[in-house]
């Protein structure tokens, strides 16, 4: 990671340009566990973080009923399962590799485009200026195909890792359950590749994927990724979406934050915008990720970064995965969970902020622990989704608020 980030500055001194690196610690690196039953099994790293028992007796999936998905109980995600009245699924737009959407935990939660589903083959049914777009589209090559391409289709798929932690399908009775559930469904925007020019992002390309999603109806815009240098085009697309009052592509952006000691955290958690949500990796302890970059203050809730299992290949391959891009897609699919819920699926996306967001979920006394560098002296309020009202707010993680309290002097 810091090889890649250093070949991004070099890049950003020669040609002024833009770079973008994928993050996600390990995610080419990372353990392997395609054993068989896995991730059925129970894994030894479930149990770094303090035992909180599984919260929702009636969901089936394998490795929640194995107590691997702690992360989701973590954050209270089954909470947004099961909250009163039926969810209106918000559209959560995927900034990545691309994805496998045959994967068994993808293929049922995606984003579709109705009209093009339904239209003819070759034929821009919707006249959006994409042919057969259904699921999304791939910037990089000007395709309807979403999958990873090249060099990306012999290493982990990130983006499959990342739509996965949002919105994997629950009760299917394998892989895994994420907080976005039910609650989300997945566009699926390539915008990086893994060889040559393609694994450095495109301003145009950039911006181009960002007027598709917001055209489409993406409310939510998750980027487990950064870039270390911007334009004034690029600048204005992201002030439009995440700060102008009134704009009619208003989304919400959640930003990671890199825990590799990069000095600054890269864009677009850089930008200071209303709609910006970062998300702060916490470690296996309650601790801010050691190397956290600094980042904005603003909206910043952490969420989990380590012993995460995200789907890998089709049809049925699953990985455990660390690092900030795993916080940024379970607080992307945490914020979808609960805003697809009455009382909340009515807000506008300001609407969301002020009153969800900034209002009660950064007001949480559940706060991580700080890390070693500044500006986290004081922690993080924890994501979860505890406001909502449900029968199964017993959950231990909403009984026991307070993981980190700042001590008095
Ligand atoms: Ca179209
Ligand atoms: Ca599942």
């Amino acid at each position: 990671m810091r090889r890649l980030y250093n070949r991004c500055m070099a890049f950003r001194s020669y040609a002024a340009g833009l770079c973008l690196t994928i993050l996600g610690g390990t995610p080419w690196v990372g353990s392997a566990h395609e054993s068989s039953g896995f991730p059925c099994q129970p894994l030894p790293c479930s149990t770094l973080l303090p035992a909180t028992p599984v919260a929702d007796s009636k969901t089936n999936d394998c490795a929640y009923r194995a107590g691997n998905l702690w992360w989701v109980d973590y954050v209270a995600g089954s909470l947004a399962w099961n909250a009163p009245g039926r969810p209106k699924p918000v559209t959560v737009a995927v900034f990545d590799d691309g994805a496998w959407i045959d994967h068994e935990d993808l293929r049922n939660q995606l984003w579709t485009n109705e009209t093009e589903a339904r239209g003819k083959a070759g034929v821009d049914d919707d006249g959006n200026g994409y042919v057969d777009d259904v699921h999304g589209w791939d910037f990089v090559d000007d395709s309807p195909d979403v999958s990873p391409k090249g060099a990306c289709r012999n290493r982990v798929s990130h983006g499959t890792v990342t739509a996965s932690l949002i919105a994997a399908e629950r009760n299917n009775h394998v892989g895994i359950a994420a907080p976005g559930s039910d609650g989300a469904r997945v566009m699926i925007l390539r915008i990086v590749g893994c060889e040559g020019d393609a694994t450095r992002a495109d301003p145009v390309r950039l911006a181009r994927a960002l007027d598709y999603a917001t055209r489409m109806g993406a409310r939510i815009l998750s980027f487990s990724a950064h870039w270390n240098a911007t334009t004034p085009e690029l600048d204005a697309k992201f002030r439009e979406i995440a700060d102008r009052p009134g704009s009619q592509v208003a989304a919400i952006v959640v930003a990671s934050v890199p825990n590799k000691g990069e000095p600054a955290a890269g864009y677009p958690a850089a930008y200071d915008f209303r709609r910006i949500v970062r998300a702060i990796p916490i470690g296996n302890d309650d601790m801010i990720s050691p190397g956290t970059s600094p980042a904005p203050a603003g909206l910043n809730l952490g969420a989990p970064s380590a012993c995460v299992i995200g789907a890998a290949s089709p049809p049925s391959q699953y990985r455990l995965e660390q690092g900030s891009s795993n916080s940024t897609a379970i607080l992307a699919g945490l914020l979808a969970g609960i805003w697809s819920r009455p009382p909340y699926d009515k807000l506008t996306a300001d609407g969301f902020l002020t009153e969800v967001v900034e209002g009660r979920m950064a007001m949480t006394p559940r706060r991580s622990k700080p890390g070693s560098r500044p500006p986290y002296l004081e922690g993080v309020p924890l994501a979860d989704a505890c406001l909502l009202a449900t029968e199964h707010r017993s959950a231990s993680v909403c009984r026991q608020p307070g993981a980190y309290r700042e001590p008095r002097p």
